[in-house]
């Protein structure tokens, strides 16, 4: 048979429309793709939690692919093989506590378990807003990320889900448009972010996961957004507690929801 191109726009246009519609509604909108959001992702869908995820970019992942300084090569530790060994990601030992992994297999097999597990992803969607009734995150706005990056003035959509998960990485990009719209509400010691702090990888690795957590309601930080917005330092390119801490914040939320 000879193909139609109509055919094939059309196709395109019915099956991501149905798509965003159907995420219109969510128990838990994940904002950035990077590890810790696509870990949460994938352990909330796989609880049959109605989860859909938002990247700015074309390409989800983060600042996985890149491994340390472009040596696509992740070191992990081992209290994060649990998560890999079920994710089926190859893993080597170093030495002593030390393992690594290749970044490219790690962002395809993470993404495709959690795509697998029920995630929607939507890449090239950018969240700029969010939306509060009483006293309460319930939503997120949304726009192309084309529209943002060419400046055009074009008003956004919104999309409604009970909680949010802000994976946004060193930006911290939720919970800096929320203390713009409700300054000195964060639940952290100031009020506020309180701003990433210089490199020290075993602090860092540690308070990423004690930092995991809701920090207004509905609101929840995960990965180095945590970190962030709780004054704890980085850690560079070793990424367990950024998949561990994936793992956390969708444990928190499933315990909320039981
Ligand atoms: C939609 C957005 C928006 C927005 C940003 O940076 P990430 O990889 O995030 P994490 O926390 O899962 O992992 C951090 C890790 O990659 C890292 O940078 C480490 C370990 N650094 C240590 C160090 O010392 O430097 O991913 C965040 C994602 C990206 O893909 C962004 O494009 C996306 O979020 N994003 N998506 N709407 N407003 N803002």
């Amino acid at each position: 048979m000879e193909l139609n191109e109509i055919t094939i726009t059309t196709a395109i246009i019915e099956k991501y429309f149905n798509k965003l519609k159907g995420a219109l509604v969510s128990d838990v909108a994940i904002v950035g793709g990077g590890p810790s959001g696509l870990i949460a992702g994938y352990y909330l869908s796989k609880n049959n939690i109605k989860t859909v995820l938002f990247e700015r970019k074309l390409s989800i992942g983060g600042g996985m692919w890149g491994g340390g300084m472009q040596f696509n090569e992740i070191v992990i530790q081992e209290e994060a093989l649990p998560l890999l060994q079920e994710l089926d990601v190859t893993y080597t030992h170093y030495n002593d506590t030390y393992y690594t992994a290749d970044a490219i297999e790690c962002v395809c097999a993470i993404t495709a378990k959690a795509i697998k597990a029920g995630l929607q992803i939507f890449n090239c969607i950018s969240v700029e807003d969010v939306m509060i009734h009483n006293d309460r995150i319930c939503g997120l706005v949304i726009n192309w990320s084309a529209v943002d990056i060419a400046k055009l003035h074009v008003d956004p959509l919104t999309v409604k889900s009970n909680y949010v998960i802000d994976s946004t990485g060193h930006d911290t990009e939720v919970v800096k448009v929320l203390v713009k719209k409700l300054p000195g509400q964060l639940n952290t010691p100031s009020g506020t972010i309180e701003g990433e702090k210089y490199m020290w990888a075993d602090k860092a690795e540690k308070l990423t996961l004690e930092n995991t957590k809701e920090v207004y309601h509905g609101l929840y930080v995960a990965g180095m957004a945590a970190n962030a917005v709780f004054g704890a330092p980085r850690m560079g390119p070793i990424f367990g507690g950024m998949l561990l801490s994936g793992k956390i914040v969708a444990e928190l939320i499933i315990g909320k929801k039981r």
